[in-house]
């Protein structure tokens, strides 16, 4: 496999991107946002789907950091877009394990159910996405952080408060829409601004790797009764 690729450039009055994506990879990447914090989440995306990813970001971040969080979101949908292609062979339904060994015959065990349970400490998130061609969040979970009242500690605390209070999910609203796909995330418990967001990140990277991974018993077939996706 030679690696499914692609290289966006997009250029608005309020972020100028250049994102290089490999579906393929081995992990690597190299990002610049402007925004440390984002850096990071998108770094671990890269390792924990074991794809490369180049990002450079320059947005108006004298604004606050949404327009350059939801325009990488957008622009990585447009990257997967790419470079899935017709996604032919894939596995199309995302779940972070793939080993078949708690299988028992008859029973759905939680290795085929199509979820990525990823933990960060007292935090479970959970992952479910599919390449369907469909553009759909769900978002769950989180609501009680979006319409709390904040205390003037965690107005002014670090940018991982910003990504729980609302930032994560314009990025992922701008995957979903741009990517084409349905994604489900959802935050089943946990507390902290840091932890919650990675492991909703880490979650979305284990998810996203299994379902991009081809599935020799299809190869070269749409997953899809459709015949399209
Ligand atoms: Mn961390």
């Amino acid at each position: 496999m030679f690696g499914r690729k692609a290289h966006i450039k997009r250029a608005t009055r309020e972020t100028k991107i250049d994102l290089k994506l490999n579906v393929d990879g081995a992990g690597k990447s190299k990002i610049f946002t402007g925004v440390p914090f984002f850096d990071h989440m998108l770094t671990l995306f890269a390792k924990h789907a074991v794809l490369d990813l180049n990002l450079k970001c320059r947005g108006d971040l004298e604004v606050d950091a949404h327009h350059t969080v939801e325009d990488c979101g957008i622009a990585l949908g447009q990257a997967f877009l790419q470079a899935l292609g017709n996604k032919a062979g894939i596995k199309r339904y995302g779940t972070g394990f793939s080993s078949a060994s708690a299988d028992i015959p008859g029973v759905l065990t939680g290795s085929r159910r199509g979820e990525a349970y990823v933990p960060m400490d007292e935090c479970l998130a959970r992952c479910v996405i599919d390449f369907s061609g469909r553009p759909y969040l769900v978002w769950r979970g989180l609501d009680k952080f979006a319409f709390k009242k904040l205390s003037q500690e965690e107005k002014v605390q670090d940018m991982s408060s910003a990504f729980r209070f609302g930032l994560a999910r314009e990025f992922f609203q701008g995957f979903v829409n741009e990517g084409r796909c349905n994604l489900h995330l959802e935050l089943l418990y946990g507390d902290e601004p840091h932890h919650i967001v990675e492991a909703l990140f880490k979650a979305f990277a284990k998810a996203t790797d299994f379902a991009c991974q081809h599935d020799p018993r299809i190869a070269g077939k749409i997953p899809s009764t459709k015949g399209k996706l």
